[in-house]
């Protein structure tokens, strides 16, 4: 049988298949691999049959390919990463949303951008968002305490095993609580309390709610800077990327050389400046650090 890992505790794994959960352990094979299993880990798994005591359903035969697994928080397999800024409380860094944007581009996730708390919003800095981003990546604004932008982002979140990410106190949890609200989990764990407030998340898990999967991700409020090739850093820029081949040098790293396609479509404003500062910046620290 097919299924997903919603959870992972005491060495049983708790896995979704055809709206049923099952509680199964892991081959020994995995351990001797080094592999663990996570949540949002897509499993083969066989059922026990006939054994006089059960305390367990089945057994994880194989893992399937991941798309992309994460340590911190521990998951696998996030193929929509939400990007969460709030207008305001905190303000928004534009930078540090670029920051994340890469690191969901490098993961090879689809990336979806959310502005919530538009109700606290300067429209200015509205317009901003809109303008940088619309052109780049879907873009909600939401008002998650009224519900406001909750259609659109589950429209865009059905069928995608989802994440929200971004710096604490934007609203993530409020968000998943929207959208996962007032139903009953399949694994019976998930309440309004436990995903709110304090009590920080021990484990990871994947709630299932009609056909949205969102991991509970406390831990996604930051990103360890990526630690990449700069020459790499572009290309998860699409609309630089989508320049290649134009400057004067194959290898240009669109900071100081001459007939820079990049630089050109930035003085002539078809690449955003504020994107292209949050390039120059990252660009720096990734070269900086490639110099210890
Ligand atoms: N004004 C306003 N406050 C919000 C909105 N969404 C969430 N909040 C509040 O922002 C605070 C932080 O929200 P929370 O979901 O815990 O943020 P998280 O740290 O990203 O999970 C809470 O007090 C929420 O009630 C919104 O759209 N507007
Ligand atoms: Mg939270
Ligand atoms: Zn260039």
């Amino acid at each position: 049988m097919r299924g997903v890992i919603l959870k992972g505790i005491g060495g049983f794994y708790y896995v979704l298949s055809e709206g049923r959960v099952y509680a199964c352990k892991a081959r020994g094979i995995f351990r001797k691999l080094g592999m663990t299993p996570l949540a949002g880990d897509k499993v083969v798994f066989s059922l026990e049959e006939g054994q006089v005591r059960q305390d367990f359903d089945g057994t994880i035969d194989e893992i399937e390919e991941r798309l992309n697994c994460f340590d911190r928080p521990p998951v696998a397999n996030v193929e929509t990463m939400v990007i969460v800024m709030a207008a305001r409380d905190p303000l928004p860094s534009f930078g540090l949303l670029d920051r994340f944007i890469v690191s969901s581009e490098r993961a090879g996730a689809r990336t979806v951008v959310c502005v919530n708390k538009t109700d606290l919003a300067e429209p200015a800095l509205l317009e901003r968002f809109r303008r940088i981003y619309t052109p780049l990546y879907p873009l909600v604004f939401m008002n998650a305490e009224r519900g406001e932008g909750e259609a659109a982002l589950r429209d865009l979140l059905r069928g995608s095993q989802a994440a929200l990410a971004g710096p604490s106190g934007v609203g993530k949890s409020t968000i998943a609580n929207l959208l996962l609200g007032g139903s009953v989990s399949l694994t019976g764990a998930v309440s309004a309390k436990s995903l709110r407030g304090r009590n920080t998340t021990r484990h990871s898990e994947l709630f299932v709610s009609g056909d949205l999967m969102i991991f509970d991700t406390p831990g996604f409020t930051s990103f360890e800077e990526p630690e990449m090739d700069p020459a790499e850093l572009s290309s998860y820029f699409p609309e630089m990327a989508a320049l290649k081949g134009r400057c004067r040098f194959d290898d240009c790293a669109h900071m100081d050389e001459p007939d820079c396609a990049v630089r050109q479509a930035v003085s002539e404003g078809r690449v955003d400046r504020s994107r292209y500062r949050s390039y120059r910046d990252m660009y720096t620290a990734l070269r900086e650090r490639r110099q210890y």
